[in-house]
């Protein structure tokens, strides 16, 4: 494709080639074969972008959220329209199974309609005061100009977890999509220019990690939002924390767990199991790779759980029975293959190895694909262990046996530096509920997957993971100041705290 087929930059109310001469492929992972071309975005093109977000903030935030809300319902609905082949794009580009591709718009309409519908709710508190003449409220205004920078494995879904309620807030945004799906980010700003947002209130630029951090660096962004790996994520929260007033709002990965205890229905287990380690090829970042079991259920849950990963259906991500699509790129595929190594060097006891699929696994016409099946092992448990800590965001699942009581599983699940998400299965409510007091993660389940969060639910990690904000609805913290207003009804000044208002002079 010539540079003049590549598609552009949104800035400014207006598609631009901006002003760098590089382009870069969006390629499918399921056959290497090359999707699309785009201009790769520059320190200029960004520099550009920030000034018309800057510019256009006072106009955006003098609209009603009611007003600003028309914009994202306008997208709410050419979003279900748009829901087969939209879903269809994030398969391509990033490779998810096909439910997995339509699901992913569907979360992003659920967001839309979440934050639109916001507009009409209460955004703020009368809080009583200690003086009866005051009346005492919190009040939200918006920041300024935002900066969101996206990953790839929800390229539709999580762009509109930050600019859904960042805009219907009053702010205006700049946006850098992973370099991976940037198809699907074409088309979300198609939609944003479809909906008439008015010029300047949302800018996209396409571009690599250049391109992101001079929107980290930059004066003029109030808030950064991210959500992607520990490793840029923690990069950013670090160079935001030097900048007075400004905030990041990071949500990277996790290690997480399902505790199958002793008390466990197997049938749940399994199934759980199955779904939080395999689902979108263990690339969410709520993906499970650590099941720890209870020795007295141990021997059967592992005969089943390897039964189906020996089994799970790896394939073409457009047909319907297909359970794991590819990964991404060829850089997870040695990833994944360098943790599934060190697991061995580390003691581990391979169950399942279809890390490197036989010929006939793989669909015709997508030998170029970034294929790998699950890699499934036990291994003595030992907190130092590597492949049990760090994240390798593939099919990569430890097999860990608890022996004591409960407690031995929730010290096992929290001996982790990250804190995302987790699961319980058990029939036994005091395991459940310690589970749920006790487990150090943002997102806990009881009998069912540790994947699937619903967008009204606040979604985010502790520890390593993050600090909550940039998702669901509490994106709305990190993209508003709040003023506690104070109103006094009387003639007279009275404090609170009986501070005297009395003003003594020495006449
Ligand atoms: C991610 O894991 O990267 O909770 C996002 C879920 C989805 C979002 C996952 N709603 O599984």
């Amino acid at each position: 494709m010539s540079t003049d087929d590549s598609r552009k930059h949104y800035i400014d109310g207006e598609w631009t080639a901006g002003t760098g001469d590089e382009t870069f492929a969006s390629r499918n992972p399921a056959t290497g074969g090359e999707l699309a071309s785009f201009h790769r975005g520059t320190e200029d093109d960004v520099d550009r972008a920030l000034a018309a977000a800057e510019d256009a903030y006072d106009e955006w935030r003098s609209l009603s959220h009611i007003d600003r809300a028309e914009y994202l319902w306008e997208i709410y609905h050419e979003l279900r329209d748009r829901h087969e082949e939209l879903g269809e794009i994030v398969t391509k580009e990033c490779g998810k199974e096909i439910s997995e591709g339509l699901a992913d718009v569907t979360e992003s309409w659920h967001m839309v309609e979440w934050a639109a519908g916001n507009a009409r709710h209460p955004h703020g508190d009368v809080v009583p005061s200690e003086i009866a003449s005051k009346d005492a409220y919190m009040r939200r205004k918006p920041k300024g100009v935002v900066g969101c920078i996206t990953p790839w494995n929800f390229p539709v879904a999580i762009p509109f977890w930050h600019l859904a309620v960042t805009l219907v807030e009053g702010n205006t945004v700049v946006w850098k999509p992973a370099e991976q799906t940037p198809w699907c980010a074409h088309i979300v700003a198609e939609m944003f220019e479809d909906a008439g947002i008015p010029d300047g209130v949302f800018n996209l630029v396409q571009g690599y990690g250049d391109a992101g951090n001079a929107i980290v660096e930059d004066d003029r962004v109030e808030t950064v939002l991210f959500t992607g790996s520990a490793e840029v994520g923690h990069k950013i929260a670090s160079k935001v924390g030097g900048q007075p007033g400004k905030i990041a709002a990071c949500e990277m990965g996790g290690k997480n767990a399902v505790v199958v205890s002793e008390q466990a229905d197997l049938d749940i287990a399994v199934h759980s199991a199955v779904m939080s380690s395999f689902k979108t090829t263990g690339q969410r970042c709520v993906s499970s790779e650590r099941l720890i079991v209870h020795e007295e259920v141990y021997d059967e849950f592992k005969e089943r759980f390897v039964d189906v990963a020996e089994d799970i259906a790896v394939g073409d991500p457009l047909e319907e029975d297909t359970f794991m699509g590819p990964l991404i790129e060829a850089g997870q595929v040695e990833k994944f293959e360098k943790y599934n190594d060190l697991a061995r060097d580390e003691g581990a006891n391979v169950l399942v190895d279809r890390a490197d699929l036989d010929a006939d696994e793989i669909p015709e016409g997508h030998e170029e694909g970034h294929w790998v099946g699950p890699f499934v092992y036990e291994i003595d448990y030992d907190e130092d262990l590597r492949c049990i800590n760090e994240e390798v965001f593939g099919p990569h699942v430890a097999l860990l046996k608890y022996s004591g009581d409960f407690d031995e599983a929730l010290e096992m699940h929290n001996s982790v530096d990250y804190g995302l998400a987790g699961a319980i299965i058990s029939e036994d409510y005091r395991e459940i509920n310690q589970f749920r007091d006790e487990a150090e993660i943002g997102l806990a389940y009881g009998n069912l997957p540790c994947i699937g969060a619903e967008v009204h639910l606040p979604f985010g990690g502790v520890k390593k993971s993050g600090n909550g904000l940039p998702s669901g609805r509490e994106v709305i913290e990190a993209v508003t100041e709040r003023t506690a207003w104070t109103l006094n009804n009387s003639k007279d000044i009275e404090m609170a705290q009986g501070l005297s208002a009395d003003i003594i002079t020495d006449e």
